[in-house]
C-alpha cells in the first residue's frame, strides 16, 4: 500500500458522527435561542456521561486545561504538588495558573505513570496534593496513592484527561481520587470540540465547582467565589450527546488497531509497547511504542523521520519532560539525573497513529515500515 502526498496520517483523527444528526441538534439549538450556561444539552450531557461513565457527579467544562485549573481551587490546593513529569505540559501549567509549585516525581516505566515508591521521599511540609496522571489511558497506582495520600493527609487530583471510560476490575478508574479531571478535546477518544470535565463524588463538591466555573454566581445578585468563566456551551454538549451514540464502536475499533500494531511489531528487536495490564478496560487513546537505540540500531528521531518521509505524522508525546520546559527547569525537582527512568522513555517514545478512521492496511505498513528499517 502506498500513501498518498496529499493524505497524510495524522497522528489521530477526531471522532465525527453524521453531519445529518448534528445538523438535527443545530435546529434544535437555533430554534431554542439558549446557547449556553447550562442549558438542556448541557444538562443531558451530564446525566448521560453520568450514566456512561459510571460515576455519580460531572461538571462539564469548556476544556480540559480549565478544568484542572478550578479542580485545584475547589480543593483550596496550595503550597508543593507532586507531579509527573511525563504528560501534556496543561497538566503541570494548571498548577502554575495556581501559583502552586510542582515537585516532579519520576515515572513507572512498566506504566509511564507517576512511580509511587518515589511519592513519599519528595513530601515536605509544604506538599498538600498529589497530581498524577492516567497516561495514554493506563491506570495509575491508585490504590497505593490513595494509601499515601491517606497517612500524609493529601488530596488527590488525577488528571484522567486520556482515561474514557477505562475501568480497573469493572471499576470506573474515574472514582478513584478527590476530583478526577477529563479532556474532551478534538483529539480525544470523545470530544465535544474542545470540552473538559471535572468528577467528582458529593453534591455539594459539585455545586461548589459549578459555581466556580460560572464566576462564582450562587444566584442572580449574590457572587460567593472569585470563579471564572469556563462553562460548556450548548454546541459542545449536543456534540458529547451524539458522539456517545458512536463511542463504544469507536472504542472497539481502536482496540482493533492496537491488536493490530502489537502483532505487526512483534519480535523487532528494539521496539517496545506498553504492557497490557490485567483487568483493565481500555480506550486505546495513544499508540505509543518505545524505539531503544541499542536493539533496534536506529535513534527514536530517526525513526521518526522516517515515518514522515512516508507521509506518516506519529508524535513524541511526551517529549520534552515537562520539567524540561523553561518554566520548569529551574526546579530543584527537575534537575537532570532526577528522574533517569521520564528522562529515557522521553527520548524512546513515539505515538504511532490510532484513530477509529485509520484502515488496518496502514496500520500494517507502518509496522511494515518499522521492521525495514531496522534492516
Ligand atoms: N492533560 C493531559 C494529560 C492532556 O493530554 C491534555 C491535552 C490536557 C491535560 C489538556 O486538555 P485540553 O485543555 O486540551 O482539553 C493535543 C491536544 O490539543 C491536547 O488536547 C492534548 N492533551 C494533547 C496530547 O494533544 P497538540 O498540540 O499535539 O495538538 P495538534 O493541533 O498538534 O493536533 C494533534 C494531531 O491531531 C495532529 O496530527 C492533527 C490532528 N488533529 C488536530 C485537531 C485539533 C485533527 O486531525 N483534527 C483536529 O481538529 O495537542
Amino acid at each position: 500500500m502506498r500513501i498518498k502526498k496529499s493524505e497524510p496520517i495524522l497522528v489521530t483523527r477526531p471522532l465525527l458522527p453524521p453531519l445529518a444528526e448534528f445538523q438535527v441538534y443545530l435546529k434544535d439549538i437555533w430554534k431554542s435561542e439558549w446557547l449556553t450556561n447550562n442549558g438542556k444539552h448541557h444538562q443531558a450531557l451530564e446525566k448521560a456521561l453520568c450514566e456512561y461513565l459510571g460515576v455519580k457527579y460531572i461538571s462539564l467544562f469548556s476544556n480540559g486545561t480549565l478544568a484542572l485549573v478550578t479542580a485545584l481551587q475547589a480543593l483550596r490546593i496550595t503550597g508543593e504538588v507532586i507531579t509527573t513529569p511525563y504528560s501534556f505540559v496543561a497538566s503541570s501549567h494548571s498548577l502554575w495558573w495556581n501559583n502552586i509549585k510542582p515537585v516532579f516525581v519520576d515515572i513507572d516505566p512498566v506504566t509511564c505513570n507517576l512511580d509511587p515508591e518515589k511519592i513519599e521521599e519528595a513530601i515536605t511540609p509544604h506538599t498538600t496534593a498529589i497530581l498524577p496522571v492516567h497516561v495514554y489511558g493506563t491506570p495509575c497506582d491508585v490504590k497505593r496513592i490513595k494509601k499515601i495520600a491517606d497517612t500524609y493527609g493529601l488530596k488527590v487530583i488525577y488528571d484522567a484527561c486520556h482515561t474514557f471510560g477505562v475501568k480497573i476490575g469493572g471499576v470506573p478508574v474515574l472514582n478513584f481520587g478527590d476530583l478526577s479531571v477529563m479532556s474532551f478535546h478534538a483529539t480525544k477518544v470523545f470530544n465535544t470540540f474542545e470540552g473538559g470535565a471535572i468528577v467528582c463524588h458529593d453534591a455539594a463538591t459539585k455545586k461548589h465547582i459549578d459555581n466556580l466555573k460560572n464566576f462564582g454566581f450562587l444566584d442572580e445578585t449574590v457572587v460567593v467565589l472569585p470563579g471564572i468563566n469556563a462553562k460548556m456551551n450548548e454546541v459542545q454538549a449536543a456534540m458529547g450527546r451524539l458522539q456517545l451514540k458512536y463511542i463504544d464502536g469507536a472504542i472497539a475499533k481502536r482496540k482493533r488497531i492496537s491488536e493490530r500494531y502489537r502483532k505487526g511489531l512483534e519480535g523487532i528487536a528494539g521496539i517496545s509497547c506498553l504492557k497490557v495490564m490485567p483487568k483493565v478496560e481500555y480506550c486505546y487513546p495513544y499508540f505509543p511504542i518505545l524505539v531503544a537505540e541499542p536493539g533496534y540500531g536506529k535513534t527514536r528521531d530517526a525513526l521518526y523521520e522516517e515515518l514522515k518521509k512516508h507521509n506518516i505524522f506519529g508524535r513524541r508525546y511526551f517529549y520534552p519532560l515537562i520539567s524540561q520546559f523553561p518554566t520548569y527547569k529551574g526546579l530543584e525537582s527537575a534537575q537532570p539525573g532526577r528522574m533517569p527512568v521520564a528522562e529515557r522513555i522521553t527520548k524512546q517514545v513515539i505515538c504511532l497513529p490510532i484513530y477509529p478512521g485509520l484502515p488496518g492496511a496502514v496500520v500494517d505498513l507502518v509496522a511494515k515500515i518499522i521492521r525495514d528499517f531496522a534492516k
